[in-house]
């Protein structure tokens, strides 16, 4: 088992766990406590004593509960994996994980938004962090990515800026979660670079469906070395195998408050039920000769790398198998850094990742409290470390021996050095020359390209989305002079856009022109993309005295093909047919919402009373506005108002094995955007 690695984390997790169930309560010095309600005292009346050890003990360590949450990505959730590569990649990378389709790598993956803190919202209009740690058996590769393959800088000089600038305005702390205020805007209208990843921010990709329906990008432009030491540019992916599906912006405000958890919620209980999250691992590849050979700059993180032009190849897949055990001592304490890498992968001269290598072992010394936060357990690798650094705060590992220090001849001169050919790491020898400058390369300087194709490669209905979220977002901006910036800067991406919300806004139309670009990529819309039922869950809505052999049999075939029925009624309790059938209520419309579906059966029930049927309208009316496909019964038919029944998606009544299949081809396409909505 070892030997492919597949359990190697989880067997060095076991030995860190602990079950507390069952045992004796003990202070951390292993005395057994007898009383743990009162604290010692000077009488029943007195006041407390300083020699209860056991009270100061307790109280003291919950005084230091809390550590810092993360400088960005504060919210995240995360989750044990693995992963399997197709074919050797040999031909590109020497990296060991990447050679042997029998060998399972584990992995841990944390999900996150990036500005809120972290009891907010997991619905925010937000890049989300895609962070996944290889734990390989020449030492851990992170992966450090988001579900946006471009960044708002170009260099990693301005990153405290824009972090400045998105989080909460300082002077009174609003607003939480959310890039719809003020300096947001004032710093993107004033660093123009930002305005390719801003069109993704605004578009449905900042709104993900689930953690299981997004997609993840490295960003920058990495490097494959292989054993003949011949490097190749590289940018990764992550696909994921359900698609990329996203919420509308009224659910997702809605579902802040109904489920501020929603997304780990629904990573967790995907992974308790067996429906594993799975992603395809792509890369992209180029030649050292190819480096000049396009119209941006491949080191810019700013621009991605056209997949019509540059195909995404499909190398290996990942699968989130199991939960974590304890929030805190592994998603909490997980430190990652784009700078662990292993043999087989380096880095290129991206000024934005070139900063980052720096920053990430800085935040974790303040955040994890000082230089040993790789001997936490979720941080240490699953090969053997040897080195001679020693000391510092929470140190674990006891090294014997007086020889810390390299070289020596008392330890003949161990822990020794590894020639690259026997797995020593080696950075790429790439040539380089210049002269120290502040400056940005002339190739860096066409902000608006890709930002057009972007919204060229938009189906109708994202576009509209992406009005929309300009519109709402620079509708909460106070200053006009911030507004009409910002609306002059996007008329240079496309005029129709900043138009648009430019009269929403009641700013005045953008001068000039637009890029000009008329090319665009059909890989970005997720109208493209993979369509699936698997997972879906959709709320049935019934009452008692229901057609049993007309809804029994729907419900069984939705479940067949991985669809989640779950049933929503008036009450707890069961719900029975008039043939009696008994189904098991779910929830109730108090405990459950229609943004926190993604489908409506309605099966409505004779017996129904007035307060049923208002609830019940209300429900599918929301879920309609939202573009959901909505399945009734004959009877159910009764709360499909205002001509909803003959709308795209929506399935009504009919033969049994027809209505089946039609609902189940509606839940597929996720959204029925053709939807008139009223
Ligand atoms: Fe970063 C966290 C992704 C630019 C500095 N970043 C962090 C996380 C993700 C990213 C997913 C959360 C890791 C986790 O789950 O623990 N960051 C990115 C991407 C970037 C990016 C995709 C651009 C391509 N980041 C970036 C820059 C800097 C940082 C330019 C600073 C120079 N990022 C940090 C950080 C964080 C971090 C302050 C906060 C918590 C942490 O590192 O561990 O160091």
């Amino acid at each position: 088992m070892k030997s492919n690695g597949s359990n190697s984390k989880k067997d060095q997790l076991e030995k860190f766990t602990t079950d507390d169930r069952g045992k004796k309560l003990t202070t951390n010095q292993g005395v057994k406590v007898s009383e743990d309600e009162f604290s010692l005292k000077a009488g029943e009346r007195g006041p407390t004593l300083m020699e209860d050890f056991h009270f100061r003990e307790k109280m003291t360590h919950f005084d230091h509960e809390r550590i810092p949450e993360r400088i960005v990505h504060a919210r995240g959730f995360a989750a044990h994996g693995e992963f399997e590569v197709y074919e050797s990649m040999k031909k590109y990378t020497k990296a060991g994980f990447l050679q042997d389709p029998s060998k399972k790598t584990p992995v841990f993956v944390r999900f996150s938004t990036v500005a809120g803190s972290r009891g907010s919202g997991e619905l925010a209009r937000d890049a989300r962090g895609f962070s996944t740690k290889f734990y390989t058996e020449e030492g851990n590769y992170d992966l450090v990515g988001n579900n946006i393959p471009v960044f708002f800088i170009q260099d990693a000089i301005k990153f405290p800026d824009l972090v400045h600038a998105v989080k909460p305005e300082p002077h009174n702390e609003m607003p939480q979660a959310a890039s719809a205020h003020d300096t947001f805007w004032d710093f993107i209208a004033n660093n123009q670079e930002s305005a390719h990843m801003v069109m993704w921010k605004m578009s449905d990709r900042a709104i993900p469906r689930s953690f299981r329906m997004m997609e993840g990008f490295g960003v920058h432009t990495f490097r494959f070395i292989n054993e003949e030491g011949k490097a190749h540019f590289v940018k990764f992916h992550w696909k994921p195998v359900l698609g990329t599906h996203s919420v509308v912006w009224d659910e997702a405000q809605k579902i802040n408050g109904k489920d501020p958890d929603f997304h780990r919620r629904d990573l967790w209980e995907a992974i308790e039920n067996g429906d594993y999250p799975e992603y395809e691992l792509g890369v992209q590849i180029l030649s050292e000769e190819e480096e000049f050979h396009f119209d941006f700059d491949i080191l810019d993180p700013t621009k991605l790398w056209p997949e019509e032009d540059i195909p995404v190849q499909m190398i290996g897949k990942m699968t989130l198998n199991r939960n974590v055990d304890n929030v805190f001592a592994e998603t909490e304490q997980v430190a990652f850094h784009p700078g662990h890498v292993v043999p087989g992968i380096d880095f290129s001269n991206d000024p934005l990742l070139q900063g980052r290598l720096f920053s990430y072992t800085d935040t974790q010394l303040i955040r994890l409290g000082g230089p040993n936060f790789h001997e936490l357990p979720i941080n240490r690798p699953v090969c053997p470390f040897h080195n001679n650094q020693r000391d510092g705060y929470g140190r674990q590992t006891i090294n014997k021996g007086p020889i810390s220090y390299h070289k020596n001849s008392l330890g003949n001169n161990t822990p020794e050095t590894t020639s690259e050919a026997e797995g020593g790491f080696k950075h790429y020898q790439e040539k380089v020359e210049g002269h120290k400058v502040r400056a940005r390369s002339e190739s860096f300087k066409d902000h608006f390209s890709q930002a057009t194709l972007f919204w060229n490669s938009m189906s109708k209905a994202e576009k509209a989305h992406i009005i929309n979220a300009f519109s709402f977002e620079l509708g909460k901006v106070k200053s006009a002079s911030v507004q009409q910036q910002v609306v002059d800067m996007f008329g240079n991406v496309s005029m129709e856009l900043a138009t648009s919300f430019a009269d929403a806004i009641g700013a005045n139309p953008p001068q000039g022109e637009d890029s000009g670009v008329t090319k665009s990529s059909p890989a970005l819309s997720q109208e493209n993309t993979v369509k699936k039922p698997t997972t879906r869950k959709v709320a049935v809505i019934i009452g008692s005295d229901f057609n049993g052999t007309e809804v029994k049999p729907v419900l069984d075939e939705l479940k067949a093909v991985g669809i989640q029925p779950k049933i929503l009624s008036e009450k707890l309790g069961v719900v029975k047919s008039t043939d009696g059938i008994e189904l098991e209520v779910d929830h109730t419309f108090l405990t459950a919402d229609s943004v926190l579906f993604d489908a409506v059966y309605i099966v409505s029930g004779s017996k129904e009373n007035k307060t049923f049927h208002k609830q019940a309208t209300y429900f599918t009316r929301e879920a309609f506005s939202h573009y959901k496909p909505i399945g009734a019964t004959e009877e159910g038919k009764s709360l499909l108002v205002d001509k909803m029944d003959s709308s795209p998606g929506v399935v009504c009544g009919g033969e049994k094995k027809e209505f089946t299949k039609k609902l189940i081809q509606a839940i597929a396409a996720h959204r029925h955007w053709d939807r008139e909505v009223v």
